[in-house]
């Protein structure tokens, strides 16, 4: 048997997060279209016959030009620290980059020279991706270089077999049950949070954070029928908040049914969501409101 852990790290958008899930089936970490959808690491477990691999979801690197930006800082320390716990890195690009940014030199930076790294260029199914491989082969020594979609599903089982060699002996960390290593209501959060990533424009999605108040299941308390969740959409400003809100609260409405459906998926059980949107100044600049979302 082997067992380890496997960082996935790369620019924001290239699909770490959408590979995951592909690897593990299922909806472990949430996606979206827009940049910076992950903001915390997460370790989602894949199991097979020979292996348990824990996989680490990270935050695309972050490029801020405020040092005053704090929750920038903690997307980016995400990172160092996953790595800090890994076996191997699993460094995922674009497949039709034609060109490197200051970015990929300097997550070439951050990967520990001792540490084994896989290259894997996604989104293949639109792109050719011979001229990513010849790019970043200039900026790290990889053991191998895989073509993957993870939206088709295609090149998984190479990544796996690419991976195993790299991963030590031993015996499982974890019960081959746990798929993910968060808790239920953090998971909640994310899908009210992707629902927000969705739904609203340009860069407001990025000045919202969601508070889970309260979060109470019938296994928990059996006098419930229905999941009971209160939860606050975090915005910067005033001017956020009415947005999030909506005109005659629709956009809010709107976010609460979608994320009640999406949470009636995923656990099984009737939800009963509760919404409300609050201001906290300058959340994403301030560490005791970090703190308090859960990014720090
Ligand atoms: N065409 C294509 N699109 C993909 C593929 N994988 C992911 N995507 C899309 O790419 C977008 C970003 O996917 P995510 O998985 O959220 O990307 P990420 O790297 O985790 O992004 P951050 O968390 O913001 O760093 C989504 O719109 C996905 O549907 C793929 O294999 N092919
Ligand atoms: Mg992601």
């Amino acid at each position: 048997m082997k067992c380890g852990v496997v960082t996935i790290i790369g620019l924001p958008n290239v699909g770490k997060s959408s590979l995951i899930n592909a690897l593990l089936d299922i909806q472990a970490v949430i996606i979206s279209p827009k940049p910076q959808t992950t903001r915390n690491s997460v370790r989602c477990i894949y199991n097979d016959d020979n292996a348990q691999i824990i996989f680490t979801d990270t935050p695309g690197l972050y490029s801020s030009s405020s040092s005053r930006d704090k929750l920038g800082l903690f997307l980016n320390a995400q990172i160092s620290g996953a790595l800090e716990d890994s076996d191997a890195v699993l460094w995922l690009v674009d497949a039709s980059t034609r060109r490197l940014s200051p970015q990929d030199s300097e997550i070439a930076g951050i990967i520990p020279p001792s540490m084994p790294a896989v290259l894997a260029a996604n989104k293949s199914d639109k792109a050719d991706p011979s001229e990513a491989f010849r790019l970043y082969d200039e900026l790290h020594a990889f053991s191998a270089k895989i073509a993957v979609s993870a939206k088709r599903r295609q090149g998984l089982g190479e990544l796996i077999a690419s991976l195993m060699p790299l991963i030590p002996e031993g015996p499982a960390v974890y019960d081959p049950d746990i798929l993910m290593d968060t808790t239920e209501k953090f998971m909640a959060g994310e899908i009210i949070r992707q629902k927000v990533l969705m739904l609203l424009r340009d860069e407001v999605p990025h000045c919202v954070a969601v508070e889970i108040e309260d979060y109470k299941s019938p296994e928990e308390y059996p006098d419930r029928k229905k999941l009971y969740i209160r939860a606050t959409l975090i915005t910067e400003t005033d001017g956020q908040k009415k947005i999030v809100i909506g005109s005659n609260g629709e956009m809010i409405k709107r976010i609460g049914q979608e994320s009640r459906k999406a949470l009636e998926e995923i656990t099984g059980l009737p939800v009963y969501l509760e919404l409300w949107a609050k201001v906290l100044p300058h959340w994403r600049r301030n560490s005791t409101s970090l703190k308090r979302l859960g990014y720090a």
